[in-house]
């Protein structure tokens, strides 16, 4: 029985695969942002010279690639990449993913944005029936945070605006913005849902992915990667 840390490096590496396989040498590689980001990163850092660089979605990830000597990439740089590789909080049966539970939503939505193919990395654990177990992320325009809340809550939700761990601070997103926690909700409709809260005046953006889901599925499973497309 693999751990959820072996699933996440096993489909790292499988991500690494699928790039390497679908990429022609000197393209710009768009990277996540999470834990199973970070193992692909570092899985893919020995063959930095087959990419003319990347672009990353979160100064985490910023960081994790310049340590490793990637040539990262102003995103304003592209016009479009041709993969994008990122994990998920959750994925349903028809692909719609909720992303966010790292903070980096609205930039790995703006760099899931730029490309062809979206290669979602995750381990089995995250596949849901139906999401919303794990609370939707939205990011808010601090000013706006106590009537998105509101509005959140008219949609059945319990709202919590987003702390640093184990203080009493605001979590500040790289965007300079906040982050709404919404449990509670039985997602079965996410196309819908994503659309409708991105309306509400203060929301930057929210964590469905559903509107533009991932191409290429890798999950870790007890009897090892298996592909969806
Ligand atoms: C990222 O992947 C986030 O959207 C999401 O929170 C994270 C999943 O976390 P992990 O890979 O650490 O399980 O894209």
């Amino acid at each position: 029985m693999y751990t959820q840390d072996q699933l996440k490096a096993m489909v790292a590496e499988a991500a690494k695969d699928e790039v390497l396989k679908h990429m022609a040498p000197g393209g710009i590689l768009g990277v996540g942002t999470g834990s199973t980001a970070n193992l692909f990163i570092d899985a893919i850092a020995p063959h930095k010279s087959h990419f003319a660089g990347v672009v990353s979605s979160s100064q985490a990830s910023t960081e994790r690639l310049k340590k490793h000597g990637f040539n990262v990439l102003d995103s304003n740089s592209v016009e479009s990449l041709p993969m994008y590789v990122d994990g998920a909080d959750e994925i349903d049966p028809q692909g719609h993913m909720l992303k966010g539970g790292g903070g980096a939503l609205t930039r790995e939505k703006i760099v899931a944005h730029l490309a062809k193919t979206f290669v979602c990395i995750c381990d089995g654990s995250k596949q849901v029936a139906v999401m919303g177990q794990f609370p939707l992320p939205v990011e808010v325009i601090p000013m706006a945070t106590a009537q998105v809340t509101r509005e959140l809550e008219k949609l059945g939700g319990t709202v919590t605006l987003r702390k640093i761990k184990g203080t009493d601070q605001v979590f500040v997103t790289d965007n300079q913005a906040w982050i709404l926690d919404v449990a509670g909700l039985k997602i079965t409709n996410p196309v819908e849902l994503e659309s409708n809260i991105n309306q509400i005046p203060g929301v930057v953006c929210n964590g469905l992915f559903a509107r533009r889901k991932a191409n290429v599925l890798l999950i870790g499973e007890a009897n090892g990667v298996r592909r969806q497309t």
